[in-house]
């Protein structure tokens, strides 16, 4: 099923030529009436007449977090405040927060391309969305609630916490879809079982997961433990919220991007090349139909890369990789780059562990030390020490084997590693408190 077949499937040459038409009135738009990008154009020498073709992108200034930091809160927008009905803002843990304005046009849109972002996981009208992403200054409760409503489908606008009453609601309600991060409908799971509830005879049929990275083996775990297809779905409060790129049921691979809206380019992250398609980096998006706060190649820091190939679906639009990880999150280890998502990879691959972990980076005598925390399941906790032995030291090779670099691996017992809510942080690097 396709919510707007027209735009879902246009040829390629007629969605470059939607995207250049945009892109040239995006750029016009943002010249005349955001002071932040008058300047950067000038100082590069460029006007909007200079863009000609899709290929031109090249010239434009970046935007970067920092760049929406120094206009906190409202310096970016391109209309009168007047014609602002929303703000959202992250949570701005590593300094002022990031705020974004939407229009009535832009709340349109958005949920347009969420309702398009369901269809395409395969809900449906009839489907009971419960939707346990943060309502508020979040983009995550509210992006889904508006989408779903706009579809017909019925809303559960449960928001995050009090997981024990959140499962005898999906009980009660008969919920088919769950919305959340991957960690936290671990954490549900875990709720279920320890009141009793058998996760199976729940409705649920289909979980919408994102605003985190997760390995294909934890969506392989995730689907055991509810019997349910697992769908990924990414999206940043800075471009619009979730419902920038899904993963449509029928491939279950890769996230198509709706190239409509978004402009798409993968550049080297350290020389702020573009590269070829196909090939790994960051993610830079140009949001082209965004009317209060427009952004040009804004550096989303998020690490894949473009599958050019058609999708089964029948869609025309381009699938991004499986998100590896933020290019901030990346640790360097001794020199080694290591992302918290081959970790994850590695200790799921494994029996008897559970998907719970944390990485915790320290330095000792000038040397990085990085040690791994994993839960061991019930079965494993009573098991014999020299055998949980073993399995530490089994997991210590394959993550020098892989990975390259050593790490101490620590079990530790059922339940002891906190649960998160929301977003789940994986990594404590105590290097950055000294
Ligand atoms: O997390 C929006 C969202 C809400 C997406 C609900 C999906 C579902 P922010 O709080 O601004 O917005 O965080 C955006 O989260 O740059 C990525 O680093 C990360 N992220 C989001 N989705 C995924 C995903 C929301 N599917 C930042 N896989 C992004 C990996 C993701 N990382």
């Amino acid at each position: 099923m396709l919510y707007d077949v027209e735009r879902e499937t246009m040829p390629r040459d007629e969605l470059e030529e939607l995207q250049l038409r945009k892109l040239k009135y995006l750029v016009e738009k943002v010249y005349y009436n955001v002071p932040f990008y008058s300047q950067k154009f000038k100082e590069l020498g460029i006007k909007p007449e200079h863009i000609k073709s899709l290929k031109d992108l090249k010239y434009l200034p970046f935007t970067e977090k920092q760049d929406l930091r120094n206009n906190y809160p409202f310096g970016l927008f391109a209309v009168p405040k007047e014609n602002v009905v929303r703000v959202h803002a992250s949570s701005g843990t590593t300094g002022k927060a990031t705020v974004v304005g939407y229009t009535k046009r832009d709340i349109q849109i958005w949920s347009e391309l969420m309702a398009r972002s369901f269809v395409a996981a395969g809900v449906t009208r009839g489907d009971v969305v419960h939707n346990a992403y943060g309502y508020g200054l979040f983009t995550g409760g509210l992006g889904v609630h508006y989408g779903a409503e706009m579809l017909g489908a019925t809303i559960v606008p449960v928001s995050g916490g009090a997981t024990k009453r959140q499962v005898m609601l999906m009980k009660d309600f008969g919920s088919t879809v769950l919305c959340c991060t991957s960690s936290y409908s671990l954490y549900l799971y875990e709720t279920a079982i320890a009141q009793g509830i058998e996760v199976k005879e729940l409705k649920l049929r289909l979980g919408i997961f994102g605003a985190e990275p997760w390995t294909e083996e934890m969506r392989l775990d995730i689907q055991k433990k509810f019997n349910i297809k697992a769908l990924d779905i990414y999206g940043l409060s800075e471009i619009l919220g979730p419902g920038v790129a899904i993963e449509c049921e029928t491939a279950q691979q890769g996230l198509h991007i709706w190239e409509d809206h978004f402009l798409v380019e993968i550049i080297d992250p350290s020389t702020g090349e573009q590269l070829p398609l196909g090939e790994t980096g960051e993610l830079v998006i140009t949001t082209l139909t965004k009317d209060a706060q427009p952004l040009i190649r804004y550096r989303t820091r998020d690490i894949t890369s473009i599958i050019p190939i058609p999708c089964k679906c029948g869609r025309t639009h381009y699938r991004i990789e499986r998100l590896k990880g933020r290019s901030d999150d990346m640790l360097i280890i001794r020199g080694v780059n290591v992302f918290p998502s081959q970790i994850e990879a590695i200790l799921l691959e494994t029996e008897g562990l559970a998907p719970h972990y944390q990485i915790i980076v320290k330095r000792e005598n000038a040397l990085d030390i990085l040690e791994v925390q994993v839960e061991i399941d019930e079965k494993l906790f009573s098991d014999e020490i020299k055998h949980l032995q073993r399995l530490e030291n089994k997991l210590m090779r394959n993550i020098k084997e892989f990975l390259g670099v050593s790490a101490k691996v620590k079990l530790v017992e059922p339940r002891s590693i906190a649960r998160s809510e929301g977003k789940a942080k994986r990594v404590i690097d105590l290097r950055k408190q000294n």
